[in-house]
Formats: structure tokens, C-alpha cells, sequence
């Protein structure tokens, strides 16, 4: 706690939101009625953070050995950069020795529909809640620094960094012993207020700041997120294999999406909800508040048709401002022709031809797939007979000599 007398005398000027609720605030804090703990908190609220806590830096020593180990069994799949990373990872002091404190910040994100409701719609691409909108990372980014830039204005010195998700922090572990929520059976943050719909962010300063009480785990017996996981991807609780994860398939992976996850993928295009939608805890959450993070309705249920025949101009249009864009096109035109594969509409094989001859191996090859699941056995062989007479790349040529195994 930093005492009354080491504050400085005048705050800087808020530029969120609340603005005379932020100046009550810095009143009572010139006065000393309020620690520098609980403006901090005033300050995040008006910023638009509907979470804020704070952990010590030598927190949480768990986290970096199972980190260790989910990477000692491969379960990163081709995120090297997991591993790369892994020893600053492991202890927020790895990464910054003057570390001393990190305030932990979450921002809802819920929506006041069903999130799961495009799954029922297998002409249409389902992409996952929270890219439905503006990229949280720039979002969330800009909220930090202004957060941290009060916070040293407040104390008058001290060294802060902002991340999220932009450096190798553990911040679902951090969340936890700062009190935010708990790491659900589903390996997310779950609040007691906002269910499973939080995005994170982190603060480090060196600093020494009060810390805030860790929160427990709310799981009890429930295992409804492990049960509605369509590719089986936790090989027990609170254990992910990223290599099953739809999220992972559709937006880390870089190469072909493996055979035996593509049907269970449906018709998502980016990203996967279905074990955070099930989790009994959002019944407590709210659509969010923040206009930053809107939802833009035009993504909710987007029809693939109109999706597959995109040029990369048109795709970065679309999703200008998302994370969708950060995909990039090619695996983009793959997901969607895995997606028109998963339709059970024959109609739609019309979208997928001109993905044939396609200049990404990876949007013919998902194409060759799904075109085997909607064109009728002979139709298949004969187009089949021609592109192998044609193609040079290995995986497509193997694609099409698979067909309808
Ligand atoms: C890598 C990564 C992924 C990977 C791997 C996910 C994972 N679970 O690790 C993939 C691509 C699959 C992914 C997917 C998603 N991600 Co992601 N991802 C990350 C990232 C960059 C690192 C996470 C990490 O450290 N993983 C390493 C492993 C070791 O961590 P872990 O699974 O959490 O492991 C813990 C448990 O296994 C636990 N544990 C092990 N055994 C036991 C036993 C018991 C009893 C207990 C209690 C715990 C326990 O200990 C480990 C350490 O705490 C973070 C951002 C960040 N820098 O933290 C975002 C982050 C976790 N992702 C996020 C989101 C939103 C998603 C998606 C929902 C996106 C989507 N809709 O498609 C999905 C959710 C999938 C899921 N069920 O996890 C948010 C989650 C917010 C929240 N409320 O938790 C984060 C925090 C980004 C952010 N800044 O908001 N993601
Ligand atoms: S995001 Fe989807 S695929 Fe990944 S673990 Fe959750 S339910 Fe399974
Ligand atoms: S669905 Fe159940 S087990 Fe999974 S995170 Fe929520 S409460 Fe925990």
C-alpha cells in the first residue's frame, strides 16, 4: 500500500469514460481516503475494465511446471513460439527481474444471444464470439498503458509494462491468483460474474503494490465443457492437447487441417466456443457494455458461398479490424472449404470449384476433401482424372487419390 503523503499532488487527466466519477475518486485519494490500490481500481473501471486485481510477481510457481510439462507432451502442437518462450513463460520474473507486482485486468466480452447459434446452419461459417469484432488486443492494449500511465502519475515514478497476449506471460494462471476467476475443467478464466467470456490483460510494474486474494475453483463436479468439446481435445480436466482444438486447427495451425478432425470441425471458420458456452457460470454473465467491442452482427452467420469466392482484397475488407484478418487468406479459403465440405449441401460444391485451381495448396487440398463429400461418386473420379493430370503438389495429388475414404 503506498501511503497518503507519497501521492502526487494532481492526477493526470482521465480520457475514459466517467469522468466525474474519476474526479470524485481523485479527490478522496488528495485527501488519503483512498489507497493507491483502490484508485488504481476506480481508474480501470472508468477505462472500461470490468475486472481489475492484483498478484505478486513471484506468483504462481505451479503454472510454470505444468507449462513444462503440457509442452514436454507435444500438446502445443506447431506453436513454437510456446516453446521458444517457455522459461520467461514460466515466471513473470523470468521475463522482467524488477517485476514486484501485476495488476490483472479482464474485460467481458458476452453476448446477450446464444453464441452457438450459427452451428445450427451448415450453409453458413461460424466464427468464435470474440472475433466477431474489434481485435481485443489493440483494444485492450491502449486501456493499459493509459491504466499504467495513471499509476505511475499517481506514485510519481516506477517502471510498468503493459501486455496482452503480446509477450510470453502466463495470464489465465496470474488471473487466478489475483482473483479474477478461477481456471475452469475448459483450461479458461471463469468469473463468478462474467462466466467464461473474459479477455485478459496484465500490468507489470516494479512497484509493490497490495495484493488481492486468489480465487478458488467454482468446477465442483461439473464436467459440461469436457463432454461438449466436438474433437475430444482434453485429455482429462483442466488439460488441453491443442492439437485437437478447433481453435487451434482453424486459426495457429499452419498446414492442412489432418483428416480426423475435419468433419467434427462443422461449419467453424475461425475459432471454437462450444466449452465456454456450455459452462453453467454464464448464466451470471451480461452482454458487454463496451462499445469498442461491439458485436458486428454482418459476422454472426456469414453464408460460405459468398465466403469462398472472396479475393484477398474483399477478404480484408470483410474483416478489417478483426483478428480474423491476421489469418490470412489462404488459410482463410481452407477453412471455409473444410466448413462447404461439413454442409451436406450438394449446391454448394458450385463455390468450392474455383478453389480448385487455386494458387494456396492449402485451399485446393481442403477443396479436393470437400468436394469428395458432396459430389456423387462418378462425378468425383472424373474430375479427379483430369486435376491429377495436372497437379504437381503431393498432399492435393493425395487428396484427390483419397477422394472419398
Ligand atoms: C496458447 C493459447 C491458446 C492455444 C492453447 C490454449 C490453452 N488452453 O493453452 C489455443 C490456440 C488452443 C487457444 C485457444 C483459445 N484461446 Co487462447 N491463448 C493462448 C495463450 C497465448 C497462452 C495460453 C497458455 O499459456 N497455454 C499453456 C498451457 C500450459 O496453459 P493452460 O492450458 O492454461 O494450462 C494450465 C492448466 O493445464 C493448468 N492445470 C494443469 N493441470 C491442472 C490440474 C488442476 C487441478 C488445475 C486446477 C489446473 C491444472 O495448469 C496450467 C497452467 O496454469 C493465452 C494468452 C496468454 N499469454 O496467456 C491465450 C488465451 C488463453 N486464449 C484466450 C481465448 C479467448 C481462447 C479461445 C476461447 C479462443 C476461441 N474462441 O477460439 C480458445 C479457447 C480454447 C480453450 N479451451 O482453451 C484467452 C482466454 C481468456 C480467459 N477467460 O481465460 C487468453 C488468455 C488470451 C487473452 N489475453 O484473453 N489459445
Ligand atoms: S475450443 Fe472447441 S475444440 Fe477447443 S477445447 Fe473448447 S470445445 Fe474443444
Ligand atoms: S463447464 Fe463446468 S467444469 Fe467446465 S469450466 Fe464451467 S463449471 Fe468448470
Amino acid at each position: 500500500m503506498v501511503s497518503a503523503d507519497q501521492v502526487a499532488a494532481g492526477l493526470p487527466s482521465p480520457a475514459g469514460r466517467s469522468r466525474a466519477g474519476h474526479d470524485a475518486g481523485a479527490g478522496l485519494r488528495r485527501a488519503g481516503l483512498l489507497s493507491l490500490e483502490q484508485a488504481l481500481r476506480g481508474r480501470a473501471a472508468a477505462l472500461g475494465f470490468d475486472l481489475c486485481a492484483i498478484t505478486s510477481a513471484d506468483a504462481p510457481a505451479e503454472a510454470g511446471e505444468r507449462l513444462a510439462q503440457w509442452l514436454e507432451s507435444g500438446a502445443h502442437g506447431d506453436m513454437e513460439w510456446m516453446a521458444e518462450t517457455a522459461e520467461r513463460r514460466a515466471a513473470p520474473k523470468a521475463l522482467w527481474p524488477q517485476a514486484r507486482s501485476i495488476i490483472m485486468l479482464g474485460v467481458d466480452y458476452g453476448a446477450s444471444g446464444d453464441p452457438l447459434a450459427t452451428l445450427e446452419r451448415p450453409d453458413r461459417g461460424a466464427v468464435s464470439l470474440y472475433a466477431r469484432r474489434r481485435d481485443y488486443h489493440e483494444v485492450i492494449k491502449g486501456r493499459l498503458k493509459q491504466l499504467a500511465g495513471f499509476l505511475l502519475a499517481q506514485v510519481g515514478g516506477g517502471e510498468v509494462k503493459v501486455f496482452v497476449d503480446t509477450a510470453p506471460v502466463m495470464e489465465k494462471p496470474l488471473a487466478q491468483a489475483a482473483g479474477l476467476g478461477w481456471q475452469g475443467k475448459h483450461t479458461n478464466l471463469v468469473s463468478r460474474r462474467f462466466g467464461s467470456w473474459l479477455l485478459l490483460g496484465a500490468i507489470f510494474t516494479d512497484l509493490s503494490l497490495t495484493p488481492d486474494a486468489p480465487e478458488e475453483d467454482h468446477c465442483g463436479s461439473c464436467r459440461a465443457c469436457l463432454d461438449a468439446c466436438p474433437t475430444k481435445a482434453f485429455p482429462a480436466p483442466y488439460r488441453l492437447d491443442a492439437r485437437r482444438c478447433v481453435a487451434y486447427l482453424t486459426i495457429e495451425h499452419k498446414g492442412q487441417i489432418p483428416r480426423e478432425f475435419r468433419e467434427a470441425i462443422g461449419n467453424r471458420i475461425f475459432g471454437c466456443d462450444d466449452c465456454l458456452a456450455v459452462c453453467p457460470w454464464n448464466k451470471f454473465a451480461r452482454a458487454t457494455r463496451d462499445a469498442k467491442l461491439a458485436l458486428r452482427e454482418d459476422l454472426s452467420a456469414l453464408p460460405l458461398a459468398d465466403l469462398a469466392a472472396l479475393d484477398d482484397a474483399g477478404f480484408r475488407a470483410l474483416f478489417a479490424g478483426t483478428p480474423v484478418k491476421r489469418l490470412g487468406h489462404a488459410r482463410f479459403r481452407r477453412n471455409v472449404a473444410i466448413a462447404i465440405g461439413n454442409s451436406k449441401n450438394p449446391r454448394l460444391a458450385a463455390a468450392l470449384r474455383p478453389l480448385l485451381s487455386d494458387s494456396s495448396p492449402l485451399a485446393r487440398g481442403a477443396s479436393v476433401w470437400a468436394l469428395a463429400r458432396l459430389l456423387p461418386a462418378g462425378d468425383f473420379s472424373a474430375l479427379a482424372g483430369k486435376a491429377l493430370a495436372e497437379e504437381k503438389d503431393v498432399a492435393v495429388r493425395d487428396e484427390w487419390a483419397k477422394g472419398h475414404t
